[in-house]
């Protein structure tokens, strides 16, 4: 059981079972501080529980596993990933990680070892964001570096994160329990399927992460005014509609000719929504990333002015809000570095690549040295049911996981 091959055949196992904890049946949704995120929580801590760790719930809602070193105390090695999922996501993203962090103290306590180092396993509660906007709470709660405006933040039924919380059993007020110092802090290290194509592309199994894109989150309201369908003159309308997609076109081609700028616009809300109504308020957010800071900075400039322009040709109104901001992170050259001795270890040939997805290893950043190690996505394909990564490449990365705990043994 306890070997890479049976782990990974277990890792399989639990990503079905808790791809089965969804909001929505049939298709996987699990946000935060919801009854499914405590069951998911519930199952996890099990686990954790059945690998040797003692578990808890912390103030924030992660779920946390500590596996003691051989003596005393010291830094721990963090390791994890995240247990929130997107809307009608695909099972693998976060909760491979986790598991397989899971498999890898499983490893160690099967065969009877601990390190000279502890070990602390976490499931991060929310790190897409779903439910209240803004990414990586769980985790900011780890680090430390919530902003109390955060807890006034509602979600889609105006509860906000304070009484979301409340709700789910916990305080805002006692969040603070959940920080890590960064003293007893040795590393983050994450596992994460890459969620593009390149791993594939290459036909390498895995790949060492150099760096985390940086990401803009906005929020878009055009006020127009609704009007008859077959009444009102093109002339006279105030389409607001017509200056949202005009604001969405903008996106894409503002950031497709951008150096590695990425920019989307995921919802878009236009009322009152009738055939023969012309729009008169529309709402949609934009998500950009890019690797370097300036690019993404500058990419949000032109984006905001050309949605600006085309509200006002129209004779609309546009209110734009940045809400989340996270800036690239860097992994760390010693965890980079750990891994690729790793890979070349367990005889993996080893490649550095950055990564266009925001994760936990971002957030973390701010505390200690991180490193990730990607997993190939078939058909580079995530955010999406078809989501997949097979167990061959899994059992590829718990032999990596367990060469890098033994590397920091050193
Ligand atoms: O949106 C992201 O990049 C990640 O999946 N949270
Ligand atoms: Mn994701
Ligand atoms: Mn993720």
């Amino acid at each position: 059981m306890n070997s890479p091959e049976g782990l990974a055949h277990q890792v399989m196992r639990r990503i079905d079972r808790l791809a089965a904890i969804s909001e929505t049946p049939g298709v996987l949704t699990r946000r935060y501080l919801t009854d499914e995120h405590r069951r998911a929580n519930e199952l996890v801590s099990g686990w954790m529980a059945a690998a040797g760790m003692a578990a808890h719930q912390d103030a924030a809602g992660n779920i946390v596993g500590r596996y003691e070193a051989a003596q005393g105390t010291g830094p721990a090695l963090l390791m994890g990933s995240h247990l929130d999922t997107v809307v009608n996501a695909g099972k693998f993203d976060g909760m491979l990680g986790v598991l397989c962090a899971i498999a890898c103290v499983e490893a160690l306590s099967g065969a009877g070892r601990r390190l000279s180092y502890p070990i602390v396993v976490i499931g991060f509660a929310d790190e897409e964001g779903v439910r209240f906007g803004t990414t990586y709470l769980g985790s900011r709660a780890i680090t430390g570096t919530l902003d109390a405006e955060t807890f006034e933040r509602a979600d889609a039924d105006g509860i906000s994160f304070r009484q979301a919380l409340s709700d789910f059993g916990l305080d805002a007020e006692d969040i603070g329990q959940a920080a890590h110092p960064g003293s007893d802090v040795k590393a983050f290290l994450e596992l994460h399927i890459e969620q593009g194509p390149v791993l594939e592309a290459l036909d390498l199994p895995a790949g060492i992460v150099t760096a985390i894109n940086g990401q803009t989150r906005l929020s878009v309201a055009i006020t127009g005014v609704a009007g008859h369908a077959g009444t009102v003159p093109m002339a006279l309308r105030k389409d607001a509609l017509a200056a949202a997609a005009e604001g969405v076109l903008a996106v894409e081609t503002i950031c497709a000719g951008g150096a590695d700028v990425v920019g989307t616009v995921g919802i878009l809300r236009t009322t009152p929504g009738a055939i023969n109504v012309i729009p008169g308020d529309v709402s949609f957010t934009v998500d950009v990333r890019a690797r370097e800071d300036g690019d993404r900075r500058d990419a949000v400039a032109a984006v905001i002015r050309a949605i600006r322009a085309g509200a006002e040709k129209r004779g609309t109104e546009a209110k734009v809000t940045v809400f989340h901001e996270a800036t690239s992170a860097p992994c760390s050259p010693h965890m980079m570095d750990t891994i690729e001795r790793a890979m070349i270890s367990v005889g993996i040939e080893p490649t550095r690549m950055p990564s266009g997805a925001g994760h936990d290893a971002a957030a973390m950043s701010a505390l200690c040295d991180v490193g990730m190690i990607f997993l190939r996505s078939d058909g580079g394909i995530s955010h999406n049911p078809a989501e997949r990564t097979t167990e061959e490449d899994v059992v590829a990365g718990i032999k990596i996981m367990l060469a890098v705990l033994d590397q920091l043994e050193g």
